[in-house]
């Protein structure tokens, strides 16, 4: 019998019959998008669940990005790093920001905070970090950082959803945190984000600017976008957050399986928790050592496609790699020889809810 594919992940679907049961209250309202009664319940259920005073929803998590950074009116440069998904980078580009892509640290793949400094410029007006994996950025240093040179800082937390450090919600952290509510995340909403804020005042800000700028009938104060969420995606969110614990749970004891088995495989690396932190196991990078373990990064994740285990290549090539970015004087490859290193050797695991013990045998298997 021939095998069953593994995907990289599988999204956490709500129970059919109780979305079923949603919909029809939907229906029934006749009220199916604009700050309905399923998205304010998100709104508080989140803010709570995550530990934050205040959420605002997006149409995905790409906008939230955008967003915050036309709120806080940042404009010259940004620095940010280079090993994160595109949309990171490109939010700059929508707004007519030059990128400045700093090298990031070997332990956790996030920017390295001893870095920062000697990419300020007198145009740098904030600092875009990533805690990419769902591992925190250092949060202290970044904002030392910040305030020391007056800039403001915009976390990209796509991948830090619940993600605590000693107790404390990282989505703290900074000026806002954006997160992405997307199929393929730990929590997700089909397609769907958040920007995370610490004020009324900035939220009610950030409401105007994902409905045009609207703030009244007939008074718009700003040229916002359309980045609403329906109440059909806002109602299934609402059923997904009453799992996601759950699903962070299997989460963990696959990587716990995951350590187990490739603990004493020469020439495989991969991230251990960090103390002190509430992980979301939201990815399981490994990283190869091709001498030791005798096959390149490349041979290995095609290796693993012919058994049918599909590891994903996050994040190769770099930003910095690609054509709209590659000409900036911070891409080349000597300002980002730990950026490199590590999207040339890391393949993430498949790491999902679903994966039986069969399935990461398979996949341990394919490894070693
Ligand atoms: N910032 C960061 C740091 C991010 O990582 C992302 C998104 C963003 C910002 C922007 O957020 P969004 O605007 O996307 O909300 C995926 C996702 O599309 C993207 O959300 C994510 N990061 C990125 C890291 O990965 P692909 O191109 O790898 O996804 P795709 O379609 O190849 O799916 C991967 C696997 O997941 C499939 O092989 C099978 C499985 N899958 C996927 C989907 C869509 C399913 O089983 N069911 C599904 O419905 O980009």
């Amino acid at each position: 019998m021939s095998k069953v594919t593994i995907t990289v992940t599988s999204p956490l679907l709500p129970d059919l019959d109780e979305f079923h049961s949603l919909l029809k209250e939907i229906w029934n309202s006749k009220w199916i998008t604009n700050n309905g009664s399923f998205h304010k319940r998100l709104e508080a259920e989140l803010a709570s669940y995550l530990k934050v005073p205040f959420v605002s929803l997006f149409t995905n998590g790409t906008l939230p990005l955008i967003t915050a950074l036309q709120a806080l009116r940042i404009t010259g440069e940004v620095i940010t790093t280079p090993y994160s998904f595109v949309a990171t980078t490109h939010a700059l580009w929508w707004n007519g920001i030059k990128p400045v892509f700093v090298d990031i640290d070997l332990q956790t793949g996030n920017i390295d905070p001893d870095k920062i400094e000697a990419a300020i410029t007198p145009k740098t007006t904030a600092i875009m970090p990533v805690h990419v994996y769902g591992k925190p950025c250092d949060t202290k240093r970044i904002q030392e950082i910040a305030n020391k040179y007056g800039l403001k800082v915009i976390y990209d937390a796509a991948h830090a959803f619940g993600v605590e450090v000693n107790g404390e919600s990282v989505l703290n952290a900074g000026d806002m945190s954006t997160l992405s509510f997307h199929a393929t995340k730990v929590y997700n909403t089909i397609e769907g984000g958040a920007l995370v804020m610490h004020d009324e005042e900035t939220k009610k800000r950030i409401d105007y600017l994902k409905n045009f700028g609207f703030a009244g009938e007939t008074e718009v104060v700003a040229p916002g976008i359309n980045s609403k969420m329906d109440e059909m995606r806002a109602a299934y969110g609402l059923l997904n957050l009453r799992q996601v614990d759950a699903a962070i749970e299997s989460r963990h004891q696959v990587a716990i399986k995951y350590r187990e088995g490739l603990r004493d495989v020469d020439g495989i690396s991969f991230m251990e928790d960090m103390p002190g932190v509430k992980h979301n196991y939201s990815y399981f990078p490994i990283f190869v050592d091709a001498e030791k373990y005798g096959m390149t990064r490349d041979e290995l994740y095609f290796k693993m496609k012919e058994a049918k285990v599909l590891g994903r290549r996050y994040f190769y090539p770099l930003i910095s790699e690609f054509a709209t970015y590659c000409g900036l004087p911070s891409s080349s490859r000597d300002n980002l020889p730990n950026a490199h290193k590590m999207a040339d050797s890391v393949i993430c695991l498949p790491m999902h809810h679903e994966l039986s013990r069969e399935d990461i045998e398979r996949i341990l298997d394919s490894i070693i």
